[in-house]
């Protein structure tokens, strides 16, 4: 069971009475580590039919999403970068199964998985992604740059570990409206080790910032294995300086992210400043389309697949514990297929956007023109 210390840790024994100033560091220390001894993960949620099949269904949608993206990348349909989210769908789907109404949403590059668990259309999302005028930023943005006001969506960003102050400040704008939200800033393993990450940390802690930092740890930053870039490879971890309890969740199973999500986001709201939950997780394909992923052997991504794939396993107990049958899977996976196909000839037939639109969304207002 989920245990945790209702004891700031920030209430520790920094300025404590007595002895050297190096001695109360050192207990200061010992005590913020008892403290965040006591978070551990919680069980993983128990999941009535409707949230497994809700789950599946939204694990599905990502990953058949990201297959049809693939292929349309391979088709010259889609240019640029498109980094897809394979493997990680419990992840997202998750946590957003713990938010609450009002919660907001930043992460990286990786993430047309983000922007569907949010509710955000397949429509809009893969239009984006051809460079269409319905796309989610016009057909301007592309496959890193999308966002929602509406489904409080707040992108999309290219420059590794640009969206943690980012979801900081929403954080902040948050606790200064008084409005109970909280902001769920995603990043990876690799992002982990930016600087910007801890200056974050520090100002979040410091004014107990309602921000739940998720740190999805797939294992690898572009080619690079975490054991190779991380000093210390617990993230979990990685806020102790700052006085920020942090656990590691089995990020390949959606109930066990949810539970996670709970607590994290309980924590926020109830007034006692950031958390961080470390996802263990793994990407299937390549960093990016152009990744032919060399670094890693065929074998350790096949067993991740066959041993640990999240909708997988949410299928099974679908039949084994919830009494659905072959069929009634396959109809949510025929639903599923539909609305993808449907966002993909959507994406292939909508218009580009119209060269006037050069000229809009920048912040410049009086464009010089250009001299005769
Ligand atoms: C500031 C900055 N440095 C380097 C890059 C190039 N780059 C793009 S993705 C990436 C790896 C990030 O890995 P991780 O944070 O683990 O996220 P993942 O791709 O695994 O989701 C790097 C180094 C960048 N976009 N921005
Ligand atoms: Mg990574």
């Amino acid at each position: 069971m989920a245990t945790r210390s209702r004891n700031s840790a920030s209430n520790s024994s920094a300025t404590s009475a007595g002895g050297s100033s190096k001695s109360a560091t050192e207990s200061s220390a010992k005590e913020i580590v008892k403290t965040l001894e006591h978070f551990e993960a919680p069980a993983p949620a128990k999941f009535a039919k409707h949230d497994e099949v809700r789950a599946y269904r939204d694990m599905l949608l990502i990953r058949r999403f990201e297959e049809k993206a693939g292929q349309l990348y391979g088709m010259g349909f889609i240019g640029g970068f498109c980094h897809l989210y394979i493997g990680q769908e419990a992840v997202v789907v998750g946590m957003q199964m713990a938010m609450q109404e009002g919660d907001e949403v930043i992460t990286g590059y990786r993430d047309h998985g983000h922007m569907l668990a949010t509710g955000m259309e397949a429509r809009g999302v893969m239009a984006e992604l051809t460079g269409r005028r319905s796309g989610y930023s016009k057909g301007k943005g592309g496959s890193m740059h999308m966002f929602s006001k509406e489904k409080k969506f707040f992108g999309g960003h290219g420059i590794v570990g640009a969206q943690v102050p980012i979801g900081t400040g929403l954080a902040f704008a948050n606790k200064y409206s008084d409005n109970g939200a909280v902001s769920i800033t995603y990043f990876g393993d690799g992002a982990a080790n930016q600087g910007q990450v801890y200056e974050s940390f520090n100002m979040a802690s410091l004014w107990k910032l309602p921000v739940v930092y998720v740190i999805e740890n797939n294992r690898y930053a572009m080619g690079t294995a975490v054991s190779r870039a991380s000093a210390e490879t617990d993230f979990s971890h990685r806020g102790l300086s700052f006085k920020i309890p942090g656990f590691q969740v089995d990020g390949m199973d959606v109930r066990a992210v949810k539970a996670a999500g709970d607590l994290a986001a309980e924590h926020c709201r109830s007034g006692e400043g950031p958390i961080i939950l470390e996802m263990m997780t793994y990407r299937y394909r390549g960093h990016s389309m152009s990744d032919p992923a060399k670094y890693r052997s065929r074998d350790e991504v096949q067993k991740m697949r066959s041993e640990s794939d999240p909708i997988e396993q949410v299928k099974k107990r679908l039949v084994a514990d919830h009494g659905m049958s072959e069929d009634d899977v396959k109809a949510i996976d025929k639903d599923v297929r539909d609305i993808v196909a449907d966002a993909a000839d959507f994406a292939q037939n909508d218009p580009e956007p119209d060269e006037s639109e050069l000229w809009t969304d920048i912040y410049a207002e009086d464009i010089p023109q250009a001299a005769e």
